[in-house]
């Protein structure tokens, strides 16, 4: 007989903390961000296809961007406890449609990076619009406002 406690897994190896999926464009700050959240160095990385990571899931901004390549952040949100959308201060547009939200069965949180560089105010606006309630400001180069976000994805 199967020892049944082996077929449920937890959803991410690390338990202490939600395993969440960065979403957003090319350049928006997702791995700049996670690493950030990870204490590690901060270095330019492109991000090149999906980085599978202990509880961090940093996709590429093409993801997000391409059409045909969208149902990919569906199939690892499936995978995650949160999903978070991220949209630059200093972005001139969003990708994410109004009421986006609805559309995903997991929690969805937005984030406005690079708030050193401008008034996050536009990009909040655009998240909420996209359906997001929970929004974080964060400067990954700095440190602001990333414990908050954080301690949000502690378990
Ligand atoms: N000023 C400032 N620059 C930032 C911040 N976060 C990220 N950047 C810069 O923005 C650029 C793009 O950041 P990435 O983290 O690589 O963006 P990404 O969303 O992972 O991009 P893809 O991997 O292409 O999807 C880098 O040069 C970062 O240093 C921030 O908080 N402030
Ligand atoms: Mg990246």
């Amino acid at each position: 007989m199967q020892d049944n406690e082996n077929l449920i897994k937890p959803l991410t190896s690390n338990p202490k903390m939600k395993k969440t999926l960065l979403v957003g464009r090319h350049g928006a700050g997702k791995t700049t961000l996670k690493q950030a959240l990870k204490d590690e160095k901060i270095q330019y990385v492109k991000t090149q296809y999906m980085d599978y990571g202990e509880w961090l899931l940093d996709s590429p901004g093409e993801y997000a961007e391409v059409h045909g390549l969208g149902a990919a952040l569906a199939i690892y949100a499936y995978e995650a406890d949160i999903v978070a959308l991220l949209i630059s201060a200093d972005d001139d547009y969003s990708l994410f449609p109004p009421n986006i939200t609805c559309m995903v069965n997991r929690e969805v949180i937005g984030i406005v990076t690079k708030i050193d560089k401008c008034s996050p105010d536009r990009a909040k606006a655009w998240l909420q619009l996209s359906g997001c309630e929970k929004i974080f400001f964060v400067n990954s180069h700095n440190g602001e406002g990333v414990e908050q976000l954080k301690n949000y994805l502690k378990k």
